[in-house]
């Protein structure tokens, strides 16, 4: 068996995605998400120029030989761009071999370890009030899990407050538009948000909060130990992680569980957070960490010290990473919570996927493969859209952290 040809879709149904599709001498194809938001055309010519060239020819069966193929083998290992380019070849070898078996996804990892996978959506709001009354929409819709944004008095666009309320996407410019943080406004402003959602909903439902790495390592303690009272279901990316050692500062302050890895690549970027048990979750997800095949070793690591999984689910990650990532939810052991931002109808569209939500759950479909398609001629009338992620500055100027 060999890979014949293979191809790069680039679309803007409502945002950016860069798609892999992989065919086959045996008529079978593999799709792949490849999407790097802000960053996307980077992705587009690593494929095209450095990758699709070395596959022709290989046999798509030997996933982990290709994996390993395009990581040592580029000499140039980790980064996004590598990373990405190498998970959407081998989300397509998966879909591939599944579609072989004649197995969903989950199936050939080793079957089912639960019926569904709890998801948790944003809610947001420009002031405590909105954002209060955003989660009560949440409530109604069935989630039992919901993180929860607010904009913060005298902040300009703080982080994680959307103009729509169900498609909240953050590229939104054609070049990088400014925004503004404070981290003392925001330490007095964000526990007084969940005190009052506590107030209103009681403690039934799972609160996370997302801290995009503004704070320092003493601030996001800080942050944690006052949160305590409102027992989060986590704290996500307090800190950067850079240094994994930042976060032996707040874990030692604080219980309030934490979360990271949203922008990690590989299994070394969360090895020193999950041996010293730093971590509660880690929030790699299968287009970041190049594919199922790594997304795997970096879960088995984390279950030997009782650290869960929390994938990311941001709209960037094309409802191709969301069918791999339910897939992957649906068999991994340690599985702790799936991040669910819903993706615009047009999207949907785009991408014909079989996984459905219901009751503050997603389930996977029982399609051979990961269950996601591309219409590439529909895909064709939503050309590509140059759109940055905003940056951050201090009132005095000062870059910060986005
Ligand atoms: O492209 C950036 C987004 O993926 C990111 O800002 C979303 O932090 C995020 C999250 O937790 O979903
Ligand atoms: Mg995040």
């Amino acid at each position: 068996m060999k890979i014949e040809t293979a191809k790069v879709i680039v679309c803007s149904p409502g945002r950016n995605f860069v798609t892999l599709k992989i065919h086959t001498d045996q008529g079978v194809y593999g799709i792949g998400d490849a999407t790097l938001n802000g960053r996307e055309h980077a992705v587009v010519a690593y494929l095209e120029e450095h990758v699709i060239p070395c596959l022709i020819g290989m046999d798509p069966r030997r996933i982990e030989d290709i994996w390993q193929y395009l990581y040592r083998g580029a000499y140039w290992r980790r980064g996004p761009v590598t990373m990405r380019a190498i998970a959407a070849v081998d989300m397509a070898l998966w879909d591939i071999k599944a579609k072989m078996a004649g197995m969903p996804l989950y199936d050939l990892l080793g079957g089912k370890s639960r019926d569904r996978v709890m998801v948790y959506g944003h809610a947001n709001g420009s002031d405590i009030d909105e954002t209060v009354e955003a989660v009560g929409h949440y409530i109604d819709m069935g989630y039992k899990a919901i993180r929860a944004q607010t904009g913060v008095p005298g902040i300009k666009d703080a982080y994680g407050v959307g103009r729509g309320k169900l498609y909240y996407e953050p590229a939104d410019a054609a070049l990088p538009s400014v925004t503004g943080w404070e981290t003392r406004k925001a330490l007095n402003y964000v526990p007084k948000m969940f005190e009052k959602l506590r107030a209103t909903y009681g403690f039934d439902h799972h609160l996370l909060h997302d801290g995009h790495h503004r704070y320092t390592p003493q601030e996001a303690a800080n942050l944690g130990k006052m949160l305590e009272p409102y027992q989060l279901f986590w704290l996500e990316d307090c800190t950067p992680a850079e240094n994994q050692e930042a976060f032996k500062l707040v874990r030692q302050h604080t219980v309030t569980p934490l979360a990271v890895g949203e922008i990690f690549n590989t299994i070394w970027d969360a090895k020193d957070l999950i041996q010293n048990q730093l971590i509660d979750y880690i929030r790699c997800t299968i287009v970041g960490a190049g594919g199922i095949t790594h997304m795997r070793r970096i879960a088995d690591l984390a279950a030997l010290y009782q650290v869960r999984t929390g994938s990311h689910g941001a709209t960037d990650l094309s409802p191709v990473t969301m069918g791999c990532a339910l897939h992957f939810d649906t068999w991994v052991p340690n599985f702790g919570i799936q991040e669910y931002m819903r993706h615009t109808e047009e999207t949907d569209a785009v991408f014909p996927h079989d996984y459905r939500f219901e009751d503050g759950h997603l389930i996977c479909g029982e399609t051979p493969g990961h269950g996601v398609d591309i219409d590439e001629d529909l895909a064709a009338k939503y050309p590509y859209k140059p759109a940055y992620l905003p940056v951050a500055r201090l009132e005095d100027g000062t870059m910060w952290n986005w």
